[in-house]
């Protein structure tokens, strides 16, 4: 079986839409949730470097809707990545995403972002994978490597408003649609893991028991080498791409969401659930070296400006604490104006009581004073700050930063960057 194969399969019945042809998306409902084509999670979409990525959408949803390319650096404006387009009921947008010839390879995804309905239309089921593949994955030993789409879904349209509150999370885990699906492990060889997470608030602590993780890609892209952990905590919208070596004792092995505590002294954290089964199927005769060296991440240079935002900040007067700098999200507001190909710093301070995963489109950000990467997702713990530097290439044009607890940007915790000219 090809890498090819295995990845459909894995992706249970999803179909694999390439850049070559035009892609049609529907959004509609489904059993009384929402999916893509009928399917949950939608089509696995998958280009290179350099492609274009024509998507008819049609939105036969009973609401508006539209479609984000998350993580993807594309131009915010126009028929694009623009989250201020609105598809209305019975009606159709092309979208066009012409991929820049040196974007990175790596796991990215598209789900609808239109405002107030994100969480729902997310939680109900409308998300899909963009994989773009590029020189590391063109490596035989990494093409003939097993490969395995992972996306973490916990659907929940029924939330109480204390959930919304401290964003929704499903009673059930769902992986690729399914309740404990199994994927194979081969002996003496690797195995390579695609992890999405789709939920629109839960957090996943991943541990396969008895085996590490060699990290070799976050959302942003190849890390400069493979990193090695036994833990990997996945927040809402991020993305890790991971090695297995099957070096343990045949068998099955489950793959286990460990307790996180995301709301401080509200909740006690989650039990220890199973989220899939690994078994030992495949052996290969002799094994080989995952490369040292995977890719160049060159620390950004010292910033032309240091910016603070502050999230969960009540304002005076101000029942809503899910704002940035005390203000509640405003589509007809520039919140931050920035100059292309600046760099920038920002420190983000969490005033709240809760964890807030902060996102940005457009850009991916480094994190200072951690190991070299590239991320559109990093976490502000509750009562401490994240700082990250970012530069803002190639696009201009308003684009948005917030919550990637979806409730939470619905419930106003957004703001806008406006990209202008140098
Ligand atoms: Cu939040």
């Amino acid at each position: 079986m090809n890498r090819r194969q295995f990845l459909t399969q894995s992706a249970a019945a999803s179909l694999l839409l390439h850049a070559s042809s035009d892609i049609q998306l529907e959004a509609a409902p489904s059993a009384n949730r929402y999916a893509f084509n009928q399917q949950i999670p939608g089509p696995v979409l998958e280009a290179r470097a350099g492609d274009t990525l024509r998507i008819q959408f049609h939105n036969a949803l009973a609401e508006s809707s539209n479609l984000h390319f998350h993580g993807l650096h594309v131009p915010p404006t126009g028929i694009a990545d623009n989250s201020f387009l609105e598809v209305p009921p019975n009606e159709s947008q092309t979208y066009e995403l012409n991929l820049p010839t040196n974007h990175p390879s790596g796991l990215f995804w598209y789900h609808p972002h239109m405002h107030g309905m994100v969480a729902s239309q997310v939680s109900g089921g409308l998300a899909g994978a963009i994989i773009i593949r590029g020189q590391f994955d063109d490596q035989p030993e990494i093409q003939q490597t097993p490969e395995f789409l992972l996306i973490f879904q916990d659907p929940n349209l029924t939330p109480t408003p204390a959930q919304i509150n401290q964003g929704r999370e499903g009673p059930e885990i769902l992986v690729n649609g399914a309740l404990n699906p199994q994927f194979p492990l081969t002996a003496n060889g690797w195995i390579r893991l695609r992890l999405l997470n789709a939920s629109v608030s839960r957090f996943y602590r991943l541990q396969l028991q008895q085996h590490t993780f060699q990290i070799v890609a976050t959302d942003g892209g190849l890390l400069p080498s493979p990193t090695e952990t036994a833990e990997i905590l996945l927040l809402p919208g991020q993305r890790i791409d991971a090695f297995v070596k099957g070096n343990r004792p045949p068998g099955t092995y489950r793959l286990l969401n460990l307790p996180y505590n995301r709301l401080g002294g509200m909740q006690s954290p989650n039990p220890t659930t199973q989220l899939a089964t690994f078994e030992y199927t495949n052996a290969v005769e002799s094994t080989w070296s995952l490369p040292t060296k995977l890719a160049t991440v060159d620390p950004l240079p010292a910033p032309s400006i240091t910016r603070q935002f502050r999230f969960g900040a009540m304002a005076m007067g101000m029942s809503n604490p899910f704002t940035i700098n005390g203000r509640s999200f405003n589509p007809n507001r520039i919140d931050t104006a920035v100059k292309l190909n600046a760099i920038e710093d920002w420190i983000l301070t969490n005033q709240s009581m809760m964890d807030h995963p902060f996102h940005i489109h457009t850009n991916p950000f480094q994190i200072v004073n951690a190991s070299p990467g590239w991320y559109d997702v990093a976490l502000i713990p509750a009562g401490r700050s994240l700082h990250i530097r970012h530069q803002f290439t190639d696009f201009t044009g308003t684009a948005m930063y917030h919550c990637h607890i979806l409730d939470h940007e619905n419930l106003g915790m957004m703001g806008t960057i406006d990209i202008q000219p140098a």
